[in-house]
């Protein structure tokens, strides 16, 4: 299997950790590209020029991380990620809608396609400040020696918060919530997949 990515997608990182969850990083390269230049590389396995993307074999290759997630539970599932479907997914829909809001802030800002005041704008905001409400009230059972999917995609959604939105200060008004994320950053996944 090949792995596009790049190291400041939230997206791909997701994918990345749930692979080395699963100990499968053996059986999978990792093929670093710029989604945004579009390379030729890239657009071979997912027309649509985003990352991630998993290559399974020549002219097979699945795009949009939640269908990957879905192909590694089902092909590899030794260690399973998904542990109470219904519940891991409630977790797993905050989490991506988390990271869905703060990527498109991030790119909209990047790009000055919308303005700060703008009503997508203040939209993604308010939604940001309702996931992170949400997440602090209900959160994923602490994880002890094991982890699931829900675990990894929170815990990205908020470590991207940290990298690219540090002017949302999330940490101070949700205490638990921060002493969640701490706990799971500290795993040697998150460790060696930093966003940089
Ligand atoms: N819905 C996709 C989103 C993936 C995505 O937006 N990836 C970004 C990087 S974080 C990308 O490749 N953007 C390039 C582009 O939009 O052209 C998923 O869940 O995988």
């Amino acid at each position: 299997m090949k792995l596009y990515l790049n190291a400041t997608s939230p997206y791909a990182r997701v994918v990345r950790i749930a692979l080395l969850e699963k100990q499968l990083e053996d059986i999978c390269t990792l093929v670093w590209v710029d989604p945004w230049a579009s390379p030729d590389v890239l657009l071979a396995v997912n027309p649509g020029a985003k990352v991630p993307v998993l290559e399974i074999s020549p002219h097979l290759a699945v795009s949009e991380t939640l269908l990957i997630l879905d192909y590694l539970e089902a092909h590899y599932p030794a260690i399973a990620l998904y542990p109470d479907r219904a519940q891991t997914l409630h977790w797993l829909g905050l989490g991506q809608g988390l990271i869905d809001a703060a990527f498109a802030t991030v790119i909209s800002r990047k790009h000055e396609t919308e303005s700060a005041s703008s009503l997508l704008s203040q939209r993604r905001l308010q939604a940001i400040e309702r996931l992170l409400a949400a997440l602090d009230q209900d959160l994923p059972a602490p994880a002890d020696h094991s982890i699931t999917i829900s675990h990894i995609m929170v815990t990205v959604a908020l470590d991207y918060l940290a990298f690219r939105l540090p002017d949302i200060q999330w940490q101070p008004q949700y205490p638990a919530l921060a002493q969640w994320y701490h706990e799971i950053l500290a795993r040697e996944s998150f460790c060696q997949t930093t966003f940089s």
